[in-house]
């Protein structure tokens, strides 16, 4: 149901989650998909409403509950609060979290069944037929498996008793009428080809009631009957948006835009019920439904795929994920916890299955966000600082084809957003960064800068910043931590420059620019030494420890303090000898002052070789991670003169004692 031409309201729903389970990488997948849409829309200016929440009703829960020694409330507040936790170290911003146990919720799920009770689409009949009674559902006989429940594996009841009925069937022909008029409704094509396959086999009425429960919504004036779950849970998305008790809000909020969900809730519940649901009220119908794949892991006995899910025991912590690319790349865990919302949604088309590996995402991380993206800054900020002292003289960018195509880009990652595509979304920001990375190379500012010519050096580092500034703006309803750095490194945070969508252009870099601190935002991460287990070389520092107002350094330059933190000590050299198979390494034992003497591996052979080192005294850089080269450990490095290969050692007077400080 599209808006009216001007309407900027825009409101964007995820399921609500079951309280039996904590939140893993599936629903983090659909929340973080609905979080890029609602930041996309607040980039472009839109007002938005985007919820989440928690379906906290239902006889298990109360099972659960129960069986972890808890009343009922006490064990769904602290699921609930687990998950406002996942979402907010996830980065999610959504507007609202609504519980079905909120009394106001309960409030508007009466209020609506009153109302269709009152039209006489819910109806009182008799339910005939197989009850579980822990599941609270009803089957079908060729439902069952072996005789028993197909979700739990208990035993059925054959049951023949009174029940509310919605009447789904009535409305299958408009739900029909109302896809073939709006293709766009349901998404992706393939899952809407389902739906209708699904709604023309013949629909039933729906049982939305069942035996009094403690722990669910009362049926209004019935004390035997108890509101279906998925009844009361699908009525969140009209609660949310002030159904029968803000009347301003409802008219200006109703219909979804955009609802995101899983394909396993899609074809009964989604896209039958629902509409069924709305079309009986009389309300307009959401914009788009939109069905993702479900993350897949291998089976026990590795002959298929499975759903990844609690029951399974086979799900994978979003926040783990994170902590397990930060550590071994010193990453900050916001950033890392970007790297995750990345992968999700850049490894596998939205709407497909996914199988989620460890390894991808790391692979990831160093080629696509470490080397591509993190290059681009990295390779031109620097020398901004270098050469014009941090800020560029006022021009334009270097006319280039980076304009048209930074033009082309937007467009596709718009309609990459309005259509779920955000594989395609980010695969056409990460071309342009390859061509902004590319026109570096090509332009090589460093000969430019050589040759004396400023003016043309200045214009290519503005444009290639300035494609870094289109990629923050890109990247940022996936990577809004990963984004909001680039801002800062370019000094846009400190000069009040808002990010906006429609700044998404190249020239829109401002004149004048005091360009910020640069840090690497990605270090890279070692796979070799990953798979080894060996300690990573450059930690990075945390980037958010760092002091914000410090003068910018120029370009290759480091800081007193930087310097300090290099351990430096006077050491003699004990003994040397050759590394097993490396003609240029050395095995020395040093003297730098401790208990034990320290083994360090030093490619010094071939330019001094062993015996000319024993008895020196040499310069050790002492606090350098351990290493292990060839199968020998190192444990710290010696200094030595010479650009590719040493030539000459640096020495200290022979009376300087190992250990002394060298300052
Ligand atoms: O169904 N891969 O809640 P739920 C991808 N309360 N997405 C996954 C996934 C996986 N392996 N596992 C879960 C319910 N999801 C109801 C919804 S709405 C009115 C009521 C995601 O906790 C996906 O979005 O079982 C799926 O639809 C949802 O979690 C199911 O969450």
């Amino acid at each position: 149901m599209a808006r009216e031409p001007g309407d900027k309201t825009r409101y964007i729903t995820t399921p609500i989650y079951y309280v039996n389970a904590l939140p893993h990488i599936g629903h983090s997948y659909t929340t973080v998909a609905a979080d890029v849409i609602a930041r996309y829309w607040r980039l472009r200016g839109l007002d938005v409403l985007f919820a989440t929440g928690t379906d906290e009703h239902g006889q298990k829960v109360l099972t659960s509950a129960q069986a972890q020694g808890k009343n009922a409330q006490e064990f769904v507040d602290g699921i609930a609060a687990a998950y406002k936790a996942a979402w907010s170290a996830f980065h999610v911003s959504n507007d609202v979290f609504i519980r079905t146990t909120d009394p106001q919720h309960m409030a508007v799920v009466q209020g609506v069944f009153d109302q269709l009770r009152s039209t006489g689409d819910i109806y009182l009949g008799t339910y005939e037929g197989w009850y579980c009674v822990p599941c609270e559902s009803y089957f079908r006989e060729d439902e069952l498996v072996e005789g028993n429940c197909p979700d739990c594996g208990r035993l059925v009841e054959q049951v023949a008793q009174s029940a509310y009925f919605f009447a789904t069937s009535k409305y299958a022909e408009a739900i029909l009428e109302h896809i073939r008029q709006h293709p766009e409704f349901l998404q992706p094509d393939s899952r809407r080809h389902e739906v209708v396959s699904f709604i023309e086999s013949g629909l039933l009425d729906a049982c939305v009631s069942r035996r009094r429960s403690e722990w669910d919504i009362p049926v209004p004036g019935d004390e035997d009957h108890s509101i279906y779950v998925w009844f009361d849970a699908l009525i969140n998305y009209l609660t949310v948006a002030g159904y029968l008790h803000d009347e301003e809000k409802f008219a200006k909020v109703w219909p979804p835009d955009v609802q995101l969900m899983g394909k396993d809730i899609l074809p009964r519940f989604h896209a039958t019920i629902w509409p069924a649901m709305l079309m009986a009220l009389g309300l307009p119908l959401p914009g788009m439904l939109f069905a993702h794949g479900w993350w897949v892991t291998a089976t026990a006995d590795k002959s298929g795929l499975a759903k990844m899910s609690k029951s399974l025991g086979n799900v994978v912590d979003p926040l783990k994920s994170a902590e397990a690319l930060a550590g071994p790349s010193g990453a900050d865990l916001d950033i890392a916890v970007d790297a995750v919302r990345y992968y999700m949604l850049r490894e596998v088309t939205f709407g497909l299955d996914g199988t989620y590996s460890m390894d991808n995402v790391i692979e990831r991380f160093n080629a696509d966000l470490a080397n591509d993206l993190g290059n681009l800054l990295n390779r031109s900020l620097p020398l901004v600082h270098r050469w014009f002292g941090g800020t560029l003289p006022d021009g334009d960018p270097a006319a280039s084809d980076l304009v048209d195509l930074a033009a082309k880009v937007r467009d596709r990652a718009e309609m990459a957003v309005e259509t779920c595509d955000f594989r395609r979304g980010l695969e056409a920001i990460w071309e342009l960064i390859s061509a902004g990375n590319k026109y570096l190379d090509e332009k090589a500012p460093w000969t430019l800068q050589r040759d004396g010519r400023m003016e043309e050096t200045a214009a290519v580092l503005r444009t290639v910043l300035d494609v870094a500034r289109c990629s923050a703006i890109g990247v940022a309803p996936v990577m809004p931590v990963v984004a909001g750095e680039i801002w800062r490194q370019l000094g846009l945070t400190a000069a009040g420059v808002e990010m906006a969508w429609d700044d998404f252009e190249i020239g829109k870099l401002p004149n004048g620019l005091a360009m910020g601190q640069p840090t690497p935002i990605f270090p890279r991460i070692d796979i070799a030494k990953l798979a080894a287990g060996e300690p990573q070389e450059q930690k990075q520092e945390k980037r958010k420890e760092e002091p914000k107002k410090q003068p910018a350094p120029a370009a290759e330059t480091i800081s007193f303090d930087d310097f300090r933190k290099v351990n430096l000590r006077a050491g003699k050299v004990l003994s040397a000898e050759p590394v097993q198979g490396a003609d240029k390494l050395l095995k020395l034992m040093v003297d730098v002052g401790e208990e034990q003497p320290r083994q360090v591996v030093a490619g010094l052979a071939q330019a001094f070789g062993a015996e000319h080192l024993v008895g020196k005294n040499v310069v050790v850089i002492v606090n350098l991670a351990p290493a292990t080269i060839r199968g020998v450990e190192s444990q710290g490095m010696i200094l030595a003169a010479g650009e590719k290969e040493p030539v000459a050692l640096v020495l200290l007077d022979p009376e300087c004692p190992p250990g002394t400080k060298v300052r």
